[in-house]
């Protein structure tokens, strides 16, 4: 059912005029820590159009609800913030990345383990981009910097 779902998303993709602007890359989820249902995804968005884009949502096909985050220092503490929008400018690259920007996921049902986990990202004019997300586990160090207790 749910790779039925991602193969729709793709679907939607091609007849999109304008995603040929964004791409991405290193697109991860990192693997649930056991007793949770919280967890984070990140990736890299490089923005290769000559208009700004702005990017207004995000959703996921394998969590109840997703948000794009941001970090920032309040008081010597880093802490979490929603992000409404996010604007990616003319040629600009946007990293979500452990520490800064960063694609929270709460509700995470039992199918993390499933071969396809589709993001997709949702811009202002309508347009939808699917991201298909690599799994990545804990044991990774690049991943582990990133605490979530919101
Ligand atoms: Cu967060």
């Amino acid at each position: 059912m749910m790779a039925r779902v991602c193969v729709l998303l793709a679907l939607l993709m091609t007849s999109a005029v304008v995603t040929a602007d964004i791409q991405v890359t290193n697109a991860g989820l990192r693997e649930l820590i056991p007793g949770q249902n919280n967890t984070v995804a990140y990736l890299q968005l490089h923005n290769s159009g000559l208009e700004g884009r702005q990017l207004i949502a995000v959703e996921s096909n394998f969590a109840q609800r997703a948000e794009m985050h941001t970090q920032i220092m309040t008081d010597g503490m880093m802490r979490m913030r929603k992000l409404d929008k996010l604007d990616i400018g003319a040629f600009e690259t946007v990293v979500f990345t452990a520490g800064g920007h960063h694609i929270m996921l709460y509700g995470m049902d039992k199918r993390l383990n499933a071969k396809d986990r589709c993001l997709v990202l949702i811009f202002i004019n309508g347009e939808r981009l699917p991201v298909t997300l690599e799994l990545q586990s804990l044991a990774d160090s690049t991943l582990k910097s990133h605490t979530h207790d919101h």
